[in-house]
Order: C-alpha cells, then structure tokens, then sequence
C-alpha cells in the first residue's frame, strides 16, 4: 500500500506495539466480513512480520472482555500443545502486547488495534475441495473443542450476547422486517416467508439446550473453513479468527464448518446450480471431527450434529437476510445486492441439506461407529493428545 493510500496512520499504530525489525511495509490481507486485517512486513530484520487487525467495534462492543477471552484462550492452548510435544508458536495465535503491556490499542479515532505474529507458508481457503482438506478442518475444529473441554467456560464471556440463540436471531429478523429500514422488504417477501415457514422446525438445539440434555462446552462458532490455517502440505497448522469463542453447544462447530465443506461452491455463490453438496467432504471432515472428540462427546450432542447441519445455514440464511433489511450494516458486502446474493445461496444449501438429511445422518452415526471400534486410526499429522 504506498503512503496515499493509506487510511490510517499505521507507522503511528504499529509503533505501539513491541515488534522486531522495522521500516514496515503494509498491505490488505484476507477475505473475512468482520475485521480490518492486515499483513505488516519488516524491510529490516529477519522476522517474518505481523498481522495486524483493526477490531470492528460495532459488532464487539465489549473490547476488553473479547481480548481476555482470547488472552484466556491462547495460554490454555499453548499450555496443552505444549505438554502434547508440538510447537505452540506455529499451531496457536501469537498475541503481541503494547509497549505499556496491553493486548490491544486505542487510537486517536478510537479505532481499536491488535497484533498477532504472521503465521508463513500457511494458507486459509475460502472452499473446499479435497477430502484431505475436509479430514484436516474436521480435525482442526474437532481438536479445539477437545484441547478447550478442560476450560471452565464460565471464565469466557460472550463477546456477542445470543450470537447463534436463533430465538433471538428471528426475534431480530422479525424486527427487521417491521421496521424495514431500507425499503427492501417488497422485493424479499418470499424469502421471509420460506424461512418463516421452518422456523419452529429449527427450535430442536434450544430445546434440548434449554432441557439440560446438551452440554454447554467452550467452542469456536465461527467455524467457515477459511478461519484455519493449513500448511503447505495442506495440513491443518492453526486455528485462528477467535473472537467468537464462547459457551456454546459442539453442533454449532459441526454445523457451520460443514457450511463450507459440503458446498461445491463459495458462501455468495451467484449461481444456484453450482450449489451442490459434496458427500465425501461431508463423511471426511465428520471422520476427523469424530476422531478427535469421540472422548467427550455424548449420545445426546452425537445426535444434534445433524440438526446444527441444518441450523447453521438456515441462521446465516436469517442473518444474511436480516442484514439486507437493515441496509447492509453488519457485513462488509462487495456490491450492492450482496447481502440478498449470500442469502439465496445459503437458502438453497439450506434446502439441500434438508433433502439429504437421512444420507447425512447415517454417514455420522457410521462414523462414530468405526470411530469408537477403532477402526479409524487417526494420521500422523495429528498431534500427540495430552495424557
Ligand atoms: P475476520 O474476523 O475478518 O474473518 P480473521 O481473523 O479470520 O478475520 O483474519 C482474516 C484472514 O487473515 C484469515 O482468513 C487468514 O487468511 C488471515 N490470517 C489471520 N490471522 C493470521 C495469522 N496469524 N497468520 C497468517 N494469516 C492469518
Ligand atoms: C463472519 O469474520 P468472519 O468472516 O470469519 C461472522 C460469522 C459468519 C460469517 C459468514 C463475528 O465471519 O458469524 O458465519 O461471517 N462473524 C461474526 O461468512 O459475525
Ligand atoms: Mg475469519
């Protein structure tokens, strides 16, 4: 990015920061809808640079508790992968604290900054499409819910109150239309309607939730596949984008991972045709997912995997839509119909999930058979769980 371009003054921001090296060069990086990420690369000094995030504040309105949320969740995952033999400045996020010790800064425009050191020769995928890639995420997402279930979730706050309660997501939707603040809701009625149609359906996860019959674990409930970094083996390295962590149930992971691993198309695909569901990715990435949480998981949360399967896309389908209706001011969107664009797609994944629930049900209780006789005997790339 040369000077001019520059929106802020980020020779000021990073000079704040305890960083190696010097005389930085700075660029976009990243394809997420939330954040403002960036790669800051040192022209002196051998380190491999820096990501920098501005934190949207609009969507996490309580910095401090998000940033010891993740303060809490870094040391804990270090702390496990570091007693299990790996290497925990590649395989978890790197917080770099400020010259006074903090975790974040605030700049002048109260624009709030952090940094993480650059993870190189990684790579984040927008899509899936090898089983290897499927198996990693399963055993990516599968192991941090694993390496996280010795966590008191009660010392995690919940950086976005009812970000996945779907109660409370169709109590937003219903409000959106109600007030249809951008004159949209004429062109959108039969969208509202169908998603209207199976909202009780979609009542199972609370409703066992609210029952006590699933446990409330620590999870990461932002799952895409593009918020794990593979290494150039296409092996699963980091998990990253922790700003979601918190008490959650284990089929949201499950559900939104599959989002995008079943699909044979992006999130925003245009084109609903392309919008296909990827059985082997879905038996891969269950397979891994499986192997890696088959200690803890009960009959109870074995069985809402499936309903998070249909949920997740059914919510985001709601939060897209809600979006849309408010005049896009939650995502970054890239044109101006992108929010009904990603609604379409995620409704027709939806609708196709649906179809194909029985096959996908089978496929996981398949699984967990082979998994729990041992059959499947996790790859090498794995790391040595801790005794
Ligand atoms: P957002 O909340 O906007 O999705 P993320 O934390 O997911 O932000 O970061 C956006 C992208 O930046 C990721 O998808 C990934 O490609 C890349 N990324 C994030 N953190 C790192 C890191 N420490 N090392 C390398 N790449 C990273
Ligand atoms: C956002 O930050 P990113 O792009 O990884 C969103 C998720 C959605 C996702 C849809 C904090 O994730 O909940 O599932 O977009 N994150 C937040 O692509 O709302
Ligand atoms: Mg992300």
């Amino acid at each position: 990015m040369n000077n001019n371009a520059m929106p802020y003054n980020f020779t000021d921001i990073i000079a704040h920061f305890s960083t190696e090296g010097g005389n930085f060069e700075i660029s976009n990086f990243g394809s997420g809808h939330i954040n403002d990420t960036y790669l800051v690369k040192g022209k002196t000094g051998v380190h491999p640079g820096y990501l920098l995030q501005k934190i949207n504040n609009f969507v996490f309105k309580n910095i401090d508790g998000l940033m010891n949320n993740m303060l809490h969740v870094v040391n804990h995952l270090k702390e496990k992968v570091s007693k299990a033999g790996g290497n925990p400045d590649k395989e978890v996020l790197t917080l770099i604290p400020t010259k006074t010790g903090e975790y974040y800064y605030k700049d002048e425009q109260d624009n709030y900054w952090r940094m993480t050191w650059f993870l190189q020769d990684t790579k984040s995928y927008d899509l899936v499409t090898t089983e290897q890639q499927a198996h990693q995420g399963g055993v990516a997402f599968g192991k941090f819910q694993y390496l996280l279930s010795d966590l008191d979730p009660k010392v995690l706050i919940d950086t976005i109150p009812d970000f996945l309660n779907i109660e409370k997501r169709l109590a937003d939707f219903k409000d959106a239309i109600k007030k249809n603040a951008a004159g949209r809701l004429k062109k959108v009625q039969a969208e509202v309607d169908f998603l209207n149609s199976w909202a009780v359906a979609m009542n199972e996860i609370p409703k066992m939730g609210k029952a006590g019959i699933l446990p409330v674990r620590i999870t990461h409930n932002d799952t895409k596949f593009n918020n794990i970094l593979l290494d150039k083996d296409n092996n699963i390295q980091c998990v990253i984008d922790l700003d979601t962590v918190m008490p959650g149930y284990v089929a949201f992971d499950f559900g939104d991972a599959i989002r995008t691993i079943i699909n044979t198309a992006v999130e925003d695909e245009a084109d609903l045709n392309a919008i296909q569901l990827n059985i082997p990715l879905f038996a891969e990435f269950t397979k891994g997912y499986l192997s890696q949480t088959k200690s803890f998981l009960t009959e109870a949360e074995l069985k809402s995997l499936i309903m998070g399967v249909l949920l997740l896309p059914y919510m985001q389908s709601i939060r897209f839509l809600t979006d849309y209706l408010e005049g896009d001011v939650y995502y970054k969107t890239h044109f101006a119909e992108h929010n009904l664009q990603r609604t379409h797609a995620q409704m027709q994944l939806f609708k196709m999930l649906e179809l194909n629930r029985k096959e996908l049900e089978n496929i996981v209780q398949t699984e967990w058979k082979n998994v729990k006789s041992g059959a499947v005997i996790e790859a090498p790339a794995v790391i040595k769980q801790d005794a």
